[in-house]
C-alpha cells in the first residue's frame, strides 16, 4: 500500500487495489493489474490476434473479450473483408464476441452493453477510457499487451497520480461535455496527462449523464493520461437499467478524506462553448474568439460524441431547417442501438429531411474514412482529434466542436455560438434503449472450438518479431523531428493505409512519409538506424503499427526529450530502445545522416548504467537514460514482449 496506508482512497485507488497482482501501489512504480474485460476493434486487432495466436493459447482468460469492427469498414478492395473475416473467425475459435461491421463504434458499444462500473478494461484503442463514463478503470493499450491480457496475463502500467477534477454548477443550456474536455485541454494541455488518471468529483457530476460523462473522458486520451473516471452513482444505474442492466451496478466513489496529487475547479455554469482549433486538441479558443469564419463541412458522430443524446439534440436543432447550401453535413450515429432508436422516434427523418448526409455506424470520418473535406477546407467535428492530416485532407482546417456548436454551424454555414441561437429545443430521452444484441456473435463452445477454421485471406501477412538486443549499437540517424509528433505522422491512417493493417511490410511503406517522403527507402537502405525526436514523441492512438513499422525499416532506437505513454509501451514491447536526452539541449546537437554509437548499451541496459551516446560525425557525446521496470529490461533485451513472454514460461 505504499503511502496510502492510513488516508481514504480516490476511486481509481480502489480499483487498481481489488486488481493489482504484481508490484505494490506506490506512485512512479510498475504495476501489474488483472484485467477483466478486453475490446480490439479492426485497424489494431488483427495484429492483436495474429499476436494472440503466436502465443498459443487456446482460450481467452478474461471475464468477456470483444472483437469490434468499426475502423475499416470503407470496402473498396478485399483487403478490410479479409480483415474482418480473419477477426471474426479467430474470434470464434479463442472465445471472444465479435462485434459485427454495422454495429457501431466500439466505445460506445462497449458502454452501451458490456462496460460494468469497477471492472477493468484494456483496448488495443487509445479511447478505451471511454468507459470510466461507467466507473471502469479503462485504458488504451498495444495490441500485443491486450493480446497478453487475453492470455490471462497482467497489464502493466505505472502506478499512477491522481488528479481531482472537482465539477460545481450545472452546464447552461447551449453548453455540453464537449466543452467540459475542452476547457479541461484548455488547462492541462496535450501531454498534462502523462502518468495521472484523472478523477472527476464533486456535486457537478450528478447533473451529467453517463454518455456526457463518457464524452469527457473518452477525450482524457488527448491529455496523454492513462486514463479518467467518474464515480457510479445514481445516474449511473438508471442508465444501466435504461440497458436492461441493472445487475452490473455498483456504487463506487472516492472517500471522502482520499488524497489527491493535483487539484483542478470547475464551474459548470461558467463554461461557455469552445473549439480546439487546427492542429491540436489544445488548441482550444471559445467559438466567441474564433469569429463567424465561414466553413465547408461539418461531421457529427465518432465516439467522443454520438450517443442517443447527442444526435436527438442534433434532431432538434436541425427540425425543419435546411443545412447552408455551401456545407455538407454528415452525421454517424455511433451505435447500431442509437440508430434504431432514431428511426423509431423519428429523428432520423428529421435528420433527412434536413439534408444530413447519414453515415453507417463505425469510426468513418474520424480516421480519414471517407468525408475528407475540400482542399484547404474548413470543417467542424465533434471528434477528439485534429492532428493534421489525419481527416485525409493534407491543408484541411479541423476545428472540434460539441455537437451544438456543430448543428447551428451547419444550418449558418459559419462558425456559430450556439447561444445565439435562442431557446434550446427541448428533447426528450426514452427511459428504456432498445436492446438487441443480435449482431454480437457469441464464441463457439470449448467442444465445437477446434473444429472452428480460422479464415486468413491474402492480406493477412506475418508480424515481424525483433531480436535480442546487440552488445553494441553503431547507426544513422535516418530522421530527425520536433515536438508533439503523433502517431498519425509515424504511420498514418486514411482510406488507402488503413486497409494494410494486417500487412506490416506494405504498410511500412507509409512510414513518416508525412514528415518525409523518402523515409522508408533510406531507412531500408540503411538497414539498421535511429529516430531524433522532440518532446512528446509519438501522442495519440495505440496502433503498434507505429513500432511495427520502424521496427520493420530498422529502426533500433528512439532518442527524443520524451515519449507518450501508449507508444513508449508500444516501442519496449516491440524492443525498440526508447532513450530520453538527459539535458534536452542536446537535440540541438544532433542531425540527420549523422551516426551514433552506443557503446556497451546491453550491458547499460541490464545493470541500469549511465548510457552515452556517441555522435561519431560530430565528435561530440550526449547522456541519455532508458527507465525500465525490471519487466521492461527483460523485454528490451529479449528484443521485446513476445520472446520475453516464451523465454519466461
Ligand atoms: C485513432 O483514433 O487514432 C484510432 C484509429 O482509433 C487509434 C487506433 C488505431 O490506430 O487503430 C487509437 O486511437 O488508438
Ligand atoms: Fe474511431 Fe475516431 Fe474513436 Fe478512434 S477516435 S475509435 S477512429 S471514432
Amino acid at each position: 500500500m505504499g503511502n496510502n496506508e492510513s488516508k481514504g482512497l480516490t476511486l481509481t485507488e480502489k480499483i487498481i487495489k481489488n486488481h493489482i497482482i504484481d508490484g505494490e501501489m506506490i506512485k512512479g512504480t510498475e504495476i501489474g493489474l488483472r484485467i477483466d474485460q478486453t475490446l480490439t476493434q479492426d485497424a489494431t486487432g488483427t495484429m492483436a490476434y495474429l499476436q494472440f495466436e503466436a502465443m498459443g493459447i487456446d482460450r481467452v482468460k478474461t471475464e468477456r473479450s470483444l472483437a469490434y469492427i468499426d475502423h475499416n469498414t470503407l470496402q473498396s478492395g478485399f483487403e478490410n473483408a479479409d480483415d474482418h473475416r480473419y477477426i471474426g473467425s479467430v474470434a470464434k475459435k479463442h472465445g471472444i464476441y465479435f462485434s459485427r461491421p454495422g454495429n457501431g463504434i466500439c466505445h460506445q458499444v462497449h458502454l452501451e452493453r458490456f462496460g460494468k462500473p469497477g471492472k477493468t478494461l484494456i483496448g488495443s484503442d487509445s479511447h478505451t477510457p471511454t468507459g470510466g463514463g461507467i466507473g471502469m478503470l479503462a485504458m488504451g493499450a498495444g495490441g500485443l499487451d491486450v493480446a497478453v491480457a487475453m492470455g490471462g496475463g497482467a497489464y502493466y502500467i505505472t502506478m499512477p497520480k491522481v488528479v481531482k477534477v472537482n465539477l460545481t454548477g450545472k452546464l447552461n443550456d447551449w453548453v455540453s461535455a464537449k466543452d467540459v474536455i475542452l476547457k479541461v485541454l484548455q488547462i492541462m494541455s496535450v501531454k498534462g496527462g502523462v502518468g495521472k488518471v484523472i478523477e472527476y468529483c464533486g456535486e457537478g457530476v450528478k447533473s451529467l449523464s453517463v454518455p456526457e460523462r463518457a464524452t469527457i473522458t473518452n477525450m482524457g486520451a488527448e491529455l496523454g493520461a492513462t486514463t479518467s473516471i467518474f464515480p457510479s452513482d445514481e445516474t449511473t444505474l438508471a442508465f444501466l437499467k435504461a440497458q436492461d442492466r441493472e445487475e452490473d451496478f455498483v456504487a463506487l466513489s472516492a472517500d471522502p478524506d482520499a488524497v489527491y496529487d493535483e487539484e483542478i475547479n470547475i464551474d459548470l455554469s461558467e463554461l461557455v462553448p469552445m473549439a480546439a482549433c487546427p492542429h491540436s486538441p489544445d488548441n482550444v479558443k471559445t467559438v466567441k474568439e474564433i469569429g463567424a469564419i465561414k466553413i465547408d463541412q461539418v461531421c457529427i458522430g465518432s465516439c467522443t460524441n454520438s450517443s442517443l443524446q447527442d444526435m436527438l439534440k442534433v434532431a432538434h436543432i436541425l427540425k425543419g431547417k435546411t443545412v447552408h447550401p455551401d456545407v455538407s453535413l454528415s452525421i454517424a450515429p455511433g451505435s447500431k442501438q442509437v440508430f434504431n432508436m432514431l428511426a423509431d422516434c423519428g429523428a432520423l427523418s428529421i435528420l433527412i429531411g434536413a439534408g444530413a448526409r447519414i453515415l453507417e455506424s463505425a469510426c468513418g470520418p474520424c480516421i480519414g474514412m471517407g468525408q475528407s473535406p475540400n482542399s484547404k477546407g474548413i470543417s467542424l467535428r465533434t471528434f477528439n482529434r485534429n492532428f493534421l492530416g489525419r481527416s485525409g485532407t493534407k491543408d484541411g482546417q479541423i476545428y472540434l466542436v460539441s455537437p451544438e456548436t456543430a448543428a447551428i454551424s451547419a444550418l449558418t454555414g459559419v462558425f456559430t455560438d450556439p447561444r445565439l441561437a435562442g431557446d434550446m429545443p427541448p428533447y426528450v430521452m426514452p427511459e428504456k434503449f432498445l436492446i438487441n444484441d443480435n449482431m454480437v456473435v457469441p464464441p463457439a463452445s470449448t467442444e465445437e472450438a477446434p473444429n472452428v477454421e480460422v479464415l486468413r485471406g491474402p492480406n493477412i501477412k506475418p508480424f515481424p518479431v525483433n531480436v535480442p538486443l546487440a552488445e553494441d549499437i553503431k547507426a544513422e540517424v535516418s530522421l530527425k523531428v520536433g515536438d508533439n509528433i503523433t502517431t498519425d505522422h509515424i504511420m498514418p491512417a486514411g482510406a488507402k493505409i488503413l486497409p494494410l493493417r494486417s500487412n506490416i511490410p506494405a504498410i511500412s511503406e507509409y512510414c513518416f512519409t508525412v514528415c518525409d517522403e523518402t523515409f522508408p527507402t533510406r531507412a531500408k537502405e540503411l538497414g539498421k538506424s535511429i529516430i531524433v525526436g522532440g518532446a512528446n514523441y509519438g501522442q495519440g492512438s495505440s496502433r503498434e503499427h507505429a513500432a511495427l513499422a520502424p521496427l520493420y525499416l530498422g529502426v533500433k532506437a528512439i532518442i527524443c526529450k520524451s515519449f507518450a505513454r501508449i507508444h513508449r509501451q508500444n516501442l519496449i514491447n516491440n524492443g525498440i530502445l526508447p532513450l530520453c536526452f538527459v539535458d534536452e539541449a542536446d537535440y540541438d546537437k544532433i542531425d540527420r545522416d549523422d551516426v551514433l554509437e552506443l557503446p556497451g548499451i546491453r550491458n547499460a541496459i541490464e545493470n541500469g548504467t549511465e548510457i552515452t551516446v556517441k555522435n561519431i560525425t560530430k565528435g561530440t557525446e550526449y547522456k541519455v537514460t532508458c527507465e525500465l521496470s525490471e519487466r521492461g529490461k527483460g523485454m528490451m533485451l529479449a528484443g521485446g514482449l513476445l520472446n520475453y513472454t516464451k523465454h519466461n514460461k
